[in-house]
């Protein structure tokens, strides 16, 4: 077996490349060769899992500093190899460049790279800004005005520290450890506290937000077609970023670590330690102070990845899509189904269906024709709706020996020589993979012709269809075959997927959440058995794709192997491969330097999107572009927002996209959402109930489906549309909200779908908590996360100096610090609270945004214990790219009066029709009148309404007393 394998293995691995001899010194590649003992087998299993595996920090001998020369704000030294080369998975480095730099008052960063830098040193690649955003040291920085200090030593081997200022204490720590720098492993030991907590580390599927102390988290972006949401493993996205909150005292502190570097890396989180690994780049720490959570993530994104992009006001309806729509009038009943069930609905998705055979910018003209097509978009975007095709960014390459299999698109990006290589033997001819359509190539994003490419089609393609944005799906750049398996085999294109599609012989799903059996078993019972019949008629599903058998190398001196690196990820594909159901990791770009997706793979979830971001502004002069991103990795919020996909229909899944949603928020990526109901497998009309009622709180509110399963929009079962049209109000009522949170996320980097411990730094039993979650400062969702029951459990934080109301009756929560509180909560309904002291003002919900938009609006005051509140509010026309137009509001409540400051011209024409006051009764007086003053006159205010219900003040019939909801100066005095 292992002699069948290592033929394989040397057939296979061609990829090798040799190293540029840098300028200088002739101390790099080493001449050393492999430390005879590490004895590394061909193959091995992953490091990370294998207790024999070399360590390198027993082997390696680390590095000294020299030449050391401080700034007012920088510190650089020489890093010298402190003694034989180790080259445990990969060559080591003996010269190496350290350069710290104060960036800003709560901004540190550490660099440490190559002294010899050349571009072409592939293995090494530096992340460029073009692939990442980067930060840079502020105007007045310096390091006595930091709240970090940089502390190192050369004892025994250099060794840093970050520590903050004020109190000495070191928020990354590696002394005690080695720094390791091979040209294909890097890595890095930090010391934690006991019991640490942190939280982030995106993309992964977790039972926790809190990470256990005894965990590994793998970065390369995979889409594993054959094993649906992996838990703790690689996804499709890569955040190398944590933030972490220590309690001491009864108060907290945070600080957020990101490492940009987006080569494979894998992060070890073990009770003491963290140990941080890379198969290549450089180490380019950021260290971001806080204190809070929320200010260590809004310095993150405001230093280095940048905010959040402002999303169109449309973006926060509801989205209903499936895979298997199979025609315009599918389409249309899905949205009517909608409509007759009074259930909102904004836009309505295509999946692959609507295309010929897959092949992207083309149309089905059978299922889905041009005219027909056109009458439905004029419809449709006259009722205020939206349509979002898939876009995938692969390219049908079309079979050279069929006239007719011609495709146009691939044509004109074949002219442009603008695919992504084959990287082995002949550069010039292009990577040829399989994705949905057949052999297929990739755009090479890196290049400038490519957004030419990409933004051209685009628009061609509106011309036809005018769609109003994209889902971007598979940029994670899967392809299912192992290599360019399509080089020399185009004629037998169209191929299909080597894997059966969900709804073909053998994989037809007869799944059901749990508890189906006790809610339905008659059904439950006949699926099984068909289930049965299936699994004996079809008995060994296929799961292999390709057939590349993985091992892996001993470091060879000089030479580095990419294909199957030395030190192996933990991924979650058989043998652990790089090469398996993705783009090759040899595949080279045309940059000049051909730097292989080895490097660049991690980026192309990034580069993609710039792509797509750009040509939907040229497709939408001056409008917000709107769409979604499979992949991301930092620097994508900026860009888009992104689904958290091909979720099952599980209740574990469905609590586990909480823990999804909050990683996004930490990674800056507030626009986040889940395939509400589940994707794969049949949901029930339970499970399908709580997810839409859950979902109703994520800033994304879509639900998908897979093919071949039982339809489950929202209107397919009468408790699953009476409970959304309930949710449904509550969401619509927290638009204006939710906007303006989004507003304040692009603005100032303040963060949307909030962790409770963020809203409650300094109480410590918060910081697990995940089966509550809150939107913004104001909102607490507890939602049922369960079959069969009928109440939720939750606390209410910050009791008894905050004080809580429920959201449906405005009564206020007795609960006790700590206390986990029963809500009662029968099907159709999901426990909401308003914080006490936050003022948020909504609109009546109409059938979509845009009707919503129009109609009056209500302020909800929710006092405090102090009897004050205040809230913002944020208005613009919802779609312009910079609106100039706009409109800013502060509340404030105090001394039974609400105050209402206005700056920005932005007109709203919905008058405000009601004021509500929760927590009124408690220690004042009944309220007998009120007074209206516009511009410090008053105003006659006879046709207000004044009612008082459970401690609440309901104040109705403003819409005649003022003109205009939202002007300067507007008080209303409560006498
Ligand atoms: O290979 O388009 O997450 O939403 O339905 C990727 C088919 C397949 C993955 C997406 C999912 C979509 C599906 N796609």
């Amino acid at each position: 077996m292992r002699v069948i394998l290592v033929a394989h293995l040397v057939a296979l691995v061609t990829a090798q490349t040799t190293l540029d001899q840098p300028p200088g010194p002739k101390t790099w590649p080493p001449t050393s060769t492999l430390a005879s003992t590490l004895n590394l087998a061909p193959s091995v299993l992953p490091n990370v899992l294998d207790p024999k595996a070399p360590d390198a920090q027993k082997l390696c001998p680390g590095y000294k500093a020299a030449n050391v020369v401080s700034t007012e704000n920088t510190i650089t030294a020489d890093l010298t190899l402190a003694g034989s080369a180790c080259n445990t998975y990969g060559n080591e480095i003996s010269e190496l460049t350290l350069e710290v730099q104060y960036q800003d008052t709560a901004q540190l960063n550490v660099k440490i790279y190559p002294k010899f830098l050349v571009p072409s040193n592939r293995s090494l690649y530096i992340l460029d800004d073009s692939l990442s955003p980067s930060g840079s040291i502020a105007v007045d920085c310096k390091a006595n005005n930091s709240d970090l200090v940089f502390e190192w030593s050369n004892d025994p081997s250099f060794q840093f520290r970050v520590k903050r200022t004020n109190t000495d204490e070191a928020i990354f720590d590696t002394y005690g450890h080695k720094i390791v720098f091979e040209d294909q492993f890097l890595e890095l030991v930090t010391n934690m506290e006991p019991d640490y907590n942190i939280y982030g580390l995106p993309e992964a599927i977790r039972g926790a937000f809190r990470l256990p102390n005894q965990y590994t988290q793998t970065f390369w972006n995979q889409y594993n077609e054959m094993n649906d949401q992996p838990i703790d493993a690689n996804m499709h996205s890569t955040h190398p970023v944590y933030l972490e909150t220590r309690y001491a005292n009864g108060c907290s502190k945070s600080h957020v670590v990101y490492a940009r570097n987006l080569h494979g890396q894998e992060w070890l989180l073990r009770p003491d330690r963290v140990i941080y690994r890379t198969i290549g780049g450089s180490f380019d720490f950021y260290f971001f102070s806080g204190p809070s959570p929320t200010e260590a993530l809004a310095q993150q994104q405001l230093g280095v990845i940048g905010t959040p992009v402002m999303q169109p006001y449309w973006a926060f309806g509801f989205h209903q899509v499936r895979w298997g729509y199979q025609n315009w009038t599918v389409l249309q009943e899905i949205i009517d189904g909608y409509a007759a069930a009074n259930i909102q609905l904004e836009a309505i998705w295509n999946d692959l269906d609507y295309l010929f055979q897959y092949r992207i910018f083309t149309h089905n003209n059978n299922t889905y024709p041009v005219p027909e097509g056109q009458e439905f978009l004029e419809r449709l975007h006259a009722n205020g709706q939206y349509w979002m095709p898939i876009l995938d960014p692969n390219v049908y390459v079309p079979n050279p020996n069929n006239a007719t299999d011609a495709n146009p698109t691939y044509d004109r990006g074949k002219a442009l020589d603008l695919y992504i290589k084959h990287g082995q033997g002949d550069d010039t001819s292009d990577y040829i993979g399989i994705q949905w359509p057949g052999f297929s190539v990739w755009p090479d994003f890196l290049q400038n012709t490519t957004q030419d490419f990409w933004t051209n089609e685009m628009k061609m393609y509106h011309e036809q269809l005018p769609f109003d944005g994209w889902w971007l799906d598979v940029n994670d750049q899967s392809s299912w075959c192992t290599g360019s398996c399509g080089t020399g085999r185009l004629e037998e294109n169209p191929v299909h997927v080597p894997f059966k599609l969900p709804g073909e012989p053998g994989e037809i799903n007869y799944d059901y959440p749990e508890a189906f059996d006790q809610t339905n078993a008659t059904e439950a019972a006949s699926a099984s058995a068909a289930s049965a019949s299936q699994a004996s008629a079809y008995p060994t599903p296929s799961t292999t794709v390709g057939t590349a058998t993985v091992g892996f190398t001993s470091p060879t001196p000089g030479v580095r192997n990419i294909t199957f690196p030395p030190y192996a990820l933990n991924l979650t594909l058989a043998g652990h491969s790089l090469l398996k159901q993705a783009v090759a990791p040899y595949a080279t770009h045309n940059d000049g330097f051909h730097i292989t997706e080895y490097e660049l793979h991690n980026t192309y979830g990034y580069t993609s999107g710039i792509a797509t971001y750009k040509a939907l502004l040229s497709v939408f002069p001056g409008k917000r572009p709107f769409w979604i991103s499979r992949s991301t990795s930092p620097g994508s919020g900026a860009l888009t927002g992104h689904w958290g996909g091909d979720s099952n229909s599980r209740w574990g899944n469905m609590y586990m996209t909480i823990p999804q949603a909050l990683t996004f928020s930490v990674a800056g990526i507030p626009y986040f959402g889940v395939e509400t109901c589940g994707f794969n497998g049949n949901a029930d009309m339970e499970l399908c109930t709580r997810w839409m009622q859950l979902s109703a709180f994520f800033p994304l509110y879509r639900n998908h489906n897979s093919r071949n399963t039982i339809a489950q929009e929202a209107f397919r079962w009468a408790t699953t549309a009476e409970s959304t049209r309930r949710v449904m109000d509550v969401r619509f009522r927290l638009l204006p909200y939710q906007y303006t949170l989004f507003y304040n996320a692009h603005k100032k980097g303040e963060t949307v779908l909030r962790a409770l411990a963020w809203n409650f730094p300094d109480e410590e039993s918060l910081r697990g908590v995940d089966n509550q979650f809150m939107l913004g400062p104001s909102i607490l969702i507890t939602p049922v996360l369960a079959p069969l029951l009928r109440s939720s459990q939750g606390v209410f934080p910050g009791v008894p100096d905050t004080r809580w109301y429920d959201w449906y009756t405005l009564e206020e929560i007795k609960a006790a610090r700590g206390e986990n509180v029963t809500l009662n909560a029968p099907l159709e309904h999901i426990p909401v609270h308003v914080r006490g002291g936050s003022i948020i003002a909504s609109q009546l919900p109409g059938n979509t945004t845009k009707t919503t938009r129009s109609n009056p609006w209500s302020v909800l005051v929710a006092l405090d214990g102090a009897g004050e509140a205040k809230g913002d509010l944020y208005l613009d026309d919802g779609v312009s790219q910079e609106p100039t137009d706009i409109k800013q509001i502060e509340f404030s409540f105090a001394q039974s009066t609400l105050n209402i400051f206005v700056t920005g011209t932005y007109h709203d024409k919905s008058p405000l029709a009601n004021i509500t006051i929760a927590g009124w009764n408690s220690g004042d007086a009944q309220c007998r009148g009120v007074e209206v003053f516009a511009g410090g006159k008053s105003v006659d205010g006879s046709n207000v309404k004044i009612t008082n219900q459970s401690g609440a003040l309901q104040v109705t019939g403003l819409e005649c007393v003022v003109a205009e909801a939202f002007s300067n100066d507007l008080c209303f005095k409560f006498l």
